[in-house]
């Protein structure tokens, strides 16, 4: 089994796009719903929850473990390294893809304060995007969009909009989704940006990965096609409603 983990639901968006790749494996997602959002706590606290959650999944028999969270990436994916024996997955800022493809000379990178903070976004940037214009924008209210199912609405659209002003004023031509809450809004941001505007959903380079993964370290599944889901939110059917509404796939799946 892949154990998947994130704040809430924002994961799936990495999950889905596995799931869809890899149909046949079975996958448990882990949402830390009591604990959500992630984007302002400190860096002790988000290792504290990680290491929880690793141990866990590994009760449950994970061999990989994928981080589908950047916020918690940043602040814990070498503590868990360090500790655990089997390989962890991350999230990556796609900042490099964005510069590279950029023409404007101008991208919009949109993830929380622990993104922004955490060593590994300041060294990519510092990295790869030398010479280009990278307009940060702390994503406030967007995760509370995805989990209270307001994607789609003009609430969404009202949040967006003023989030997107100043990336729009400085003419990006490709803004990077770093929060893994943020591909479900994906319409409705290029409602706002408009098409010339690419967006980058960093969730294929990381099933990439994981692929990459399970091939070198030659690791075997049972191919049950099971999902579990788990919540640390006593609210189980919001939480059912939540998944079924962002990856609607009904079959094998059990809720705890
Ligand atoms: N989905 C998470 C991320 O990718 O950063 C966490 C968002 C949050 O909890 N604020």
């Amino acid at each position: 089994m892949i154990g998947f983990f994130d704040s809430g639901v924002g994961g799936l968006s990495v999950w889905r796009a596995f799931q869809k790749e890899a149909p046949t494996i079975p996958l448990l997602y882990f949402a830390d719903q009591e604990f959500c959002p992630y984007g302002e706590k400190s860096h002790d606290e988000l290792i504290e929850r990680a290491d929880k959650i690793a141990e866990f999944l590994i009760s449950k028999g994970a061999k990989i473990i994928v981080v589908a969270c950047n916020t918690a990436t940043a602040a814990a994916i070498e503590f868990l390294r360090n500790k655990y024996p089997i390989p962890f997955v991350g999230m990556e800022p796609a900042i490099k893809t964005a510069a590279l493809a950029s023409t404007s000379k101008a991208v919009g990178v949109l993830a929380t304060e622990g993104t922004f903070s955490g060593r590994l976004f300041n060294e990519t940037k510092e990295k790869y995007a030398k010479g280009v214009n990278v307009i940060i924008q702390a994503g406030k209210g967007m995760v509370d969009l995805v989990e209270n199912q307001l994607i789609g609405t003009s609430a969404a659209h009202k949040v967006l909009k003023n989030l997107l002003v100043e990336m729009i004023a400085q003419d990006v031509d490709h803004i990077v989704l770093g929060c893994t809450h943020y591909p479900f809004l994906k319409n409705d941001i290029q409602e706002i940006v408009g098409t010339e505007v690419t967006l980058i959903d960093p969730a294929p380079a990381v099933v990439r990965q994981i692929k990459r993964i399970i091939d070198k370290e030659n690791l075997v599944f049972d191919n049950n096609e099971k999902y579990q889901f788990y919540t640390t939110n006593n609210n189980v059917s919001v939480f059912q409603q939540q998944v079924i509404q962002l990856v609607p796939i009904t079959k094998n799946n059990t809720f705890n």
